[in-house]
């Protein structure tokens, strides 16, 4: 087995600099959030495992070709002539300003059934990596994830859940009532402060505020949550009731997306290398940092011999 098995949608993805209205010239990369954090590990030397789906086109190809290339196994992903690889584009339309669109309704991904990701799971892995954006491609990848989390839960794996919330795809009420029923097999749940009221919304009495939302959420079975606060770092609430803080790096800001899904794959990395809570965070910021200090979701994610890159000085020449 793997250290790691995750699945979701990977897509191609088409960035523009500009306001694609006047014609602007593109470039051409892969997102997924699932892969984004399989491509982490797999840089830091993690065995990764990624079993989503994807058309049998060019963007699919493309898909598993940069999966490949990053050391990510795809041998259970599958390739489905009937529907298309799904895409997304990303506009900078002004400074800091990107506005996202997508093509992924009855994409590739969105047909996902639990019988698809029977093979990854019987080949084993210690960790399952789920989010939220899988549950909301439809009710096939939902009840998929719903499956995985029960089975990995029986036997023993840890299971993350990162809640990746996309109001693009689900509104909160649906989110909320997805994701609250898998808790009882979730180890570990990763939300940013903004994503916990979509959860707490789905409990009964609707705990108000951070304190008492993840005591809801340790009571429903989770073991760790952790709590990403963007520029201000991160915090882990253990199920003992003990706290870790740890403010973010210092770094530059480039491009914000995927700072999410690096954090999640430095977050497991620490737990993979079997670290303590604080390194575990701060092996998690410093992905969070690399990824928000480079463009593109996972391009900048560093190799394990870089881990400690971002220490240079700012504007350092390394030679
Ligand atoms: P998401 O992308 O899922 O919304 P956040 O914005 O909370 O997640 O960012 C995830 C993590 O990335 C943070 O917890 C932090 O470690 C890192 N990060 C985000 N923004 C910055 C920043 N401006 N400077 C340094 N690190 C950052
Ligand atoms: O977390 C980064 C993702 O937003 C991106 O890679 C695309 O999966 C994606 C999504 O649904 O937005």
């Amino acid at each position: 087995g793997v250290d790691v098995l995750t699945f979701g949608e990977t897509m191609l993805a088409v960035q523009v600099p500009e306001p694609l209205t006047i014609g602007a010239g593109a470039r051409t990369t892969i997102a997924g959030a699932e892969s984004n954090v399989a491509i982490g590990l797999a840089r830091l030397g993690h065995r990764a495992a990624w079993a989503g789906a994807v058309g049998d086109d060019e963007p699919g190809r493309l898909v598993l070709r940069t999966l490949r290339g990053e050391g990510v196994d795809t041998s259970h992903a599958g390739v489905r002539p009937e529907a298309p690889t799904g895409g997304l584009l990303r506009e900078r339309r002004v400074a800091d300003l990107v506005r996202v669109h997508y093509w992924r309704s009855h994409s590739a991904a969105s047909l996902l059934t639990p019988e698809d990701l029977a093979p990854a799971l019987a080949a084993g892995a210690r960790v399952l990596h789920l989010t939220g954006i899988t549950c909301a491609l439809g009710p096939g990848p939902l009840e998929a994830v719903r499956r995985a989390a029960v089975h990995a839960h029986t036997h023993g794996w840890t299971v993350a859940l990162d809640v990746n919330h996309r109001r693009r795809l689900w509104g909160d009420g649906d989110a909320g009532r997805a994701l609250v029923p898998l808790l009882e097999h979730v180890t570990l749940l990763i939300a940013s402060d903004d994503e916990l009221p979509v959860l707490a919304g789905a409990f009964p009495g609707r705990p108000q505020g951070e304190e008492a939302t993840v005591r809801a959420l340790l009571a429903a079975g989770v073991r760790e949550v952790v709590v990403k606060r963007g520029g201000e770092g991160a915090v882990l609430h253990g199920g003992d009731g003990s706290r870790h803080t740890l403010p973010a790096l210092q770094v530059p800001v480039r491009d914000t997306v995927g700072a999410g899904d690096a954090f999640c794959a430095g977050y497991l990395s620490g737990l993979l290398d079997g670290l303590s809570p604080a390194g575990r965070l701060e092996r998690a910021n410093t992905l969070g940092a690399f990824a928000v200090a480079s463009d593109g979701d996972w391009e900048g994610l560093p190799r394990r011999d870089e881990l400690a890159l971002l220490a240079a000085a700012p504007g350092s020449t390394i030679r």
